[in-house]
């Protein structure tokens, strides 16, 4: 039944999920049914490092003096470096200070399960001892030995699953690899060349020189037809059959769906899948990007991540020398610490069944609830809607505290006010049931209450009619960071309408404020949001245009102050006032990322 859930989710969002991003989107949803019987490592997993680490490392962001922002792994491409020019840094390039065992160490007081490094990225660089090229780590720098071998055997010594990133069509190296046409004429290029010569004979370096691989993962596929990625996948598999491909193999296949860099889906997801985020917004290392996500963040999002059923590999980008970021070592480390006492509710979970609370998150387990708390209530109260089955025991997961808890109707009401005040990022409490949870309950309302400051009603929740879209927005604020964000769009005429079923679980006087982007030619028109009877009426406000190559800027726009005399269920519509004529054809509103409730 649960499988249904999901699976009707999934089918929900396909329209979601079906414009075009990056090549991620081409993962074949029957994998879901018919997993590669290596995968359920993957599945428990839930945090894996991602590694960043080539000769745009040794450049850090500069070129000639220029600095370039953005993702520095694509400073050859952003500078147009002539590779005859580019081939030099290597000459630079001696990362004395890589220390393997560092690393592995890093990884395992992070909590990791698995490490990812990039064998060979858009670059062409090898940072590999490969005998297919001359242009490899060993070969072509005063380093002249092979990393990979001392962090593959460090990683596993430590019980971490190692793999490779693999740039398997992009190679700006390569007079036939992908997408260097400033020194080359893409047109001209032989692809199936360049596969024959480098990219498979590589690949095949990698599954055979390195012991047991836990993942190849792939990146930005192209050249090859369906049949020929089949061939591709079949005959590298044989070297390795319980190695894992991620889905930016391309052409649907893959063991695991990779959803776009720094993308979550909104809701659970069925199968095997992963977030990819960067720590900073850089995956190659550069010396000015000082953005780290503080351990609270990455926290918050491997505990949001895990609540709706995936893995998420968190990106570092070592210098040129071979040193990990100090922030990264710092707060890697320090969500090492948290995952060390509270590690039980991400690994090895399931999603949980109830929908994001104004408190936070769910994992699960069988028999097993876990509740995690990042915002906790004012009233010490909190409440767990959902229908649980017996419930035997409710207890923080660190130190055990036994807490109180009374259920009303189908609801659990868990009582914090013995559980100490600290700081963390998420506080986890255990609900201990008798019998199966229930399956996702997607129709659920979103629950607002006067015990938080304020209370998020997420665009992925609304029901659209006529012409509206739930749709995921990607953009960038430097080249390359990719951001995602889900709103409702194409709210143009009166019909066209986002409906979010709500529960008020307190009553009182509730601020309700729209969280929207809204272009030059939307700004100024008027729309409507509807509750209760009543109807509130607001003109749009400009924030800017939406591009892909830019930020997208949201505003919070406060619309009415609604009072709910009954705790209950109410409706909340935002339209647009009118539609428009022959002459004056309407626009869309606004694309509407939230409705935030604040209780006044
Ligand atoms: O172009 C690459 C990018 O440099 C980086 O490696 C990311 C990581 O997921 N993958 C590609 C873009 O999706």
């Amino acid at each position: 039944m649960k499988k249904y859930c999901f699976l009707l989710i999934f089918l929900c969002l396909a329209g979601y999920y079906g414009q075009s991003q990056d090549m991620a989107d081409m993962w074949d949803s029957t994998t879901t049914k018919n997993p590669n019987k290596h995968i359920q490592w993957f599945k428990d997993a839930k945090f894996g490092l991602f590694i960043h680490w080539g000769l745009y490392s040794k450049l850090g962001g500069t070129w000639n003096g220029k600095h370039y922002y953005g993702s520095g792994e694509w400073i050859m491409n952003q500078a147009k470096i002539p590779v005859r020019k580019y081939e030099q840094v290597a000459k630079t390039f001696n990362p004395t200070h890589f220390n393997a065992d560092q690393w592995a160490r890093l990884a395992k007081e992070a909590g990791v399960k698995y490490m990812v490094i990039t064998a060979k990225h858009h670059e062409g660089f090898s940072m590999f001892d490969s005998k297919v090229t001359d242009y490899d780590i060993v070969d072509a720098t005063p380093y002249k030995k092979d990393p990979m071998k001392s962090l593959a055997a460090a990683a596993r010594k430590r019980g971490i699953q190692f793999g490779f990133y693999y740039s398997q069509f992009q190679d700006w190296y390569e007079p036939n690899g992908g997408r260097n046409t400033w020194d080359y004429t893409e047109s001209k290029k032989d692809y199936q060349r360049y596969y024959r010569e480098k990219a498979i004979p590589q690949i095949k370096e990698l599954l055979s020189n390195y012991g047991p691989l836990g993942i190849m993962w792939f990146d930005t596929p192209g050249g090859m037809t369906k049949d020929q990625t089949r061939a591709f996948v079949n005959g590298l598999r044989k070297l390795q059959p319980q190695c894992l491909f991620s889905s930016r193999v391309g052409q649907g296949m893959g063991d695991y769906k990779d959803f776009g860099d720094s993308e979550v889906p909104p809701v659970p997801m069925e199968g095997a899948w992963e977030s990819i985020y960067t720590h900073n917004d850089t995956w190659g290392y550069i010396e000015r990007d000082f953005n780290f996500k503080s351990p609270k963040e990455i926290i918050q999002l491997l505990a949001t991540v895990a609540s709706r059923g995936g893995n998420l590999m968190l990106n570092i980008g070592p210098d040129g020398e071979g040193n990990i970021p100090y922030y990264s070592a710092k707060f890697l480390k320090e969500t090492g610490d948290w995952l060390s006492v509270n590690g039980k509710s991400i690994y090895g979970t399931t999603a949980g069944f109830i929908p994001k609370q104004p408190w936070g998150v769910t994992t699960e387990k069988p028999g097993k609830l876990y509740l995690q708390i990042f915002t906790r209530p004012n009233n010490d109260l909190l409440l767990v809607p959902g229908c649980l089955p017996q419930v035997n025991k409710v207890y923080a997961l660190d130190g055990g505290q036994p807490l109180g808890f009374t259920k009303k109707g189908t609801d659990l009401l868990v009582d914090l006010s013995k559980l100490k005040r600290t700081v963390s990022a998420s506080t986890v409490i255990v609900v201990e049931c008798k019998g199966a949870l229930p399956a996702y309950q997607s129709q659920a309302p979103v629950t607002v209450s006067a015990a938080y400051d304020q209370n998020l009603i997420e665009a992925a929740y609304a029901k659209v009619s006529a012409n509206a879209q739930i749709k995921s927005l990607t953009y960038s604020h430097y080249y390359g960071d990719w951001k995602h964000t889900t709103c409702v769009t194409d709210l143009t005429d009166t019909t066209d309408q986002a409906t979010f079923t709500v529960r008020f679980a307190d009553k009182g006087d509730y601020r309700l404020v729209l969280e929207y982007s809204c272009g030059a030619l939307s700004a100024g028109q008027e729309g409507q949001l509807l509750i209760g009877g009543k109807t509130f009426w607001y003109r749009t406000l400009k924030t800017g245009e939406f591009n892909r190559k830019a930020p997208l800027m949201f505003i919070q726009h406060p619309v009415a102050i609604y009072t709910v005399d009954k705790p209950g269920v109410y409706k909340i519509t935002i339209k647009p006032a009118t539609d428009g004529t022959p002459s004056k054809p309407s626009k869309e509103l606004f694309k509407l990322k939230s409705i935030i409730a604040v209780p006044i």
